[in-house]
């Protein structure tokens, strides 16, 4: 009897155990094209959260956070319901912004161990939050060991860099800055910096590495790549941006990373206007999307000088470049003056253009701090500070003397502060993004613009699967009366009851006509300055 039982015991710790091993293995599956339904978060490592006091923020740092992105349960509302975070450079590198690897499959020690990365992984897909990392492939640091080699004329690694004996004619990059520097009498193509020389794509090997990174990162449980500089991969006689062997390049890596993980995501920066970034899907797919830069422009200024048109117009022609909107949308990122500063400080113009940009289509990025109105104008040190948890020590973000110095006015200014105030900026994303995660209408819905005789006042129709939504902003800082709405056709008729998603009732009902037209359809009512509602349409 007693032989039994210890046999049926050990027969049950074996099950316990391969279920949990089975189990560990195993993590759920994403769903298909999951990237359509989250709003992504973009975080600078270096200046999120310090965990252990040496003024650098790290993984660890960012763990802490976590639950202030999303605490992983749908039902609060605390939060502020990320479900991606972009991580800016995570590789070894030796600058402070990391924009130039030193070894593609290695963490920053800055940031922590290799170990502590795969926690933050874990710990983020617990909450439902995936993440992407920066893939910096078009160069390397000048410190990288490929690079330290290609000097010698005979070593290996000599074609892995764009070398040439004697000066070239043009010295020219991409941008018209210069592109050459020279070494031992001999010149490297380097667009970017001397430090940050380019890889020759041309030489076969240079990929064949770059896609060994793809699967170590993919194998390690990221859920795909944010790709910098992505326009220039490949120099191919004076084209040195946008060359068709650049273009193809993804075509083929597209496909050979799906192979490793077909719910891996990327998302590309190839800083150019819309119309060519297009040509990075013809014939086949490049990357899943692409940043929308002429968007971002449009929806800042649209704000910046009321122009409801000018937002619409936006979204419209990203929508006929990436149809079902298959793109990434934003407002501003690392690069680019940070939006509060842009708007002038001014608290309602960044509620709009919050607004704008998550009642919108695409995949919405916010940029780190950008909730809470940090403040920042270039050099790209100052709008990549320290984030502004509250009004303690370096703002809770270190306890010790920060890498860089915090925005003057933290005291005020912090998530702390915002959380105690119904009608802070930082309440107002968590409201929009609870809003867009809970109305599929806001995520994937159709988009048509209805006109307005009122220049400031932003209206479209979201509709989908016999359901309908109006999204409407006055983009304007001062009252708006007498407005009419116009558009020449839809895709719904008859009349419609409101249901008030967001903001105070504007009209009982509406009556779209046969074709789904509305002509001159007048709103009753005087709109406030900066007033926002979405509306529910119930046949
Ligand atoms: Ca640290
Ligand atoms: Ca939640
Ligand atoms: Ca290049």
């Amino acid at each position: 009897m007693k032989k039994t039982y210890n046999k049926s015991l050990l027969f049950l710790t074996l099950i316990v155990l391969l279920s949990s091993i089975f189990l560990s293995a195993c993590q759920p599956k994403p769903p298909k094209a999951w990237w359509k339904d989250v709003v992504f978060y973009e975080i600078f490592v270096r200046s999120f959260k310090d965990s252990n006091g040496d003024g650098i923020g790290d993984f660890n740092g960012i763990i802490e956070m976590l639950d202030y992105l999303n605490d992983g349960d749908p039902n609060t509302t605390h939060d502020l319901g990320i479900g991606g975070i972009w991580l800016m450079p995570i590789n070894p590198s030796p600058s402070y912004h990391g924009y130039d690897v030193s070894d593609y499959k290695a963490v920053n020690p800055d940031y922590g161990t290799l170990e502590d990365f795969k926690n933050l992984i874990k710990e983020c897909h617990k909450r439902g939050i995936r993440v992407v990392m920066d893939f910096v492939i078009n160069h390397t640091a000048s410190d990288h060991p490929w690079f330290e080699g290609s000097i010698d004329p005979e070593s290996e690694y000599r074609d892995w860099y764009v070398w040439t004996d004697k000066r070239p004619d043009n010295t020219s990059g991409p941008w018209g800055s210069n592109a050459w520097y020279q070494k031992g009498g001999t010149w490297y193509y380097a667009p970017f910096w001397s430090e940050m020389p380019d890889l020759n794509y041309h030489t076969p090997e240079v990929t064949e590495a770059i896609y060994d990174a793809t699967k170590f990162w993919l194998d390690l449980g990221v859920d795909g790549f944010r790709v910098d500089a992505a326009r220039y991969l490949y120099e191919e006689g004076y084209i040195l941006q946008d060359s068709p062997k650049t273009i193809k390049w993804f075509q083929d890596w597209y496909r050979y990373y799906l192979k490793l993980n077909d719910r891996a995501y990327t998302v590309g920066e190839v800083w150019t206007d819309t119309s060519m970034i297009k040509r990075y899907n013809q014939p086949t797919k490049g990357m899943e999307q692409y940043f929308m830069f002429d968007l971002a422009k449009d929806l800042v200024g649209s704000v910046y000088s009321p122009s409801a048109w000018r937002a619409s117009g936006a979204f419209t022609k990203a929508l006929d470049a990436f149809p079902r909107g298959d793109f990434a949308s934003f407002l501003t990122n690392h690069d680019q003056n940070r939006l509060a500063s842009v708007l002038d400080e001014d608290l309602t113009k960044q509620k709009l253009a919050a607004f704008l940009l998550l009642t919108g289509p695409g995949t919405p990025y916010l940029y780190y701090g950008e909730e809470i109105g940090m403040t920042g104008e270039k050099p790209d040190e100052d709008i990549r500070k320290p984030m502004q948890w509250s009004d303690k020590n370096y703002g809770g973000f270190s306890r010790t003397i920060p890498w860089r110095r915090l925005n003057d006015g933290w005291t005020v200014n912090n998530v702390e502060a915002q959380n105690a105030d119904p009608d802070s900026l930082l309440n107002w994303y968590r409201q929009l993004i609870n809003l867009r995660n809970s109305q599929a209408l806001l995520r994937t819905g159709n988009y048509l613009p209805i006109q307005s005789n009122c220049r400031s006042l932003y209206v479209v129709l979201r509709e989908q699967d016999g359901q309908q939504m109006l999204v409407i902003a006055n983009l304007k800082d001062d009252t708006v009366e007498n407005c009419s709405l116009t558009i020449k056709e839809s895709t719904i008729q008859g009349e419609y009851t409101a249901e008030m998603l967001m903001g105070a009732p504007l009209f009982e009902s509406i009556s779209f006509e046969e074709n789904g037209a509305l002509t001159e359809w007048s709103i009753e009512r005087a709109i406030e300055a900066a007033e926002t509602f979405i509306i529910i349409l119930n046949p």
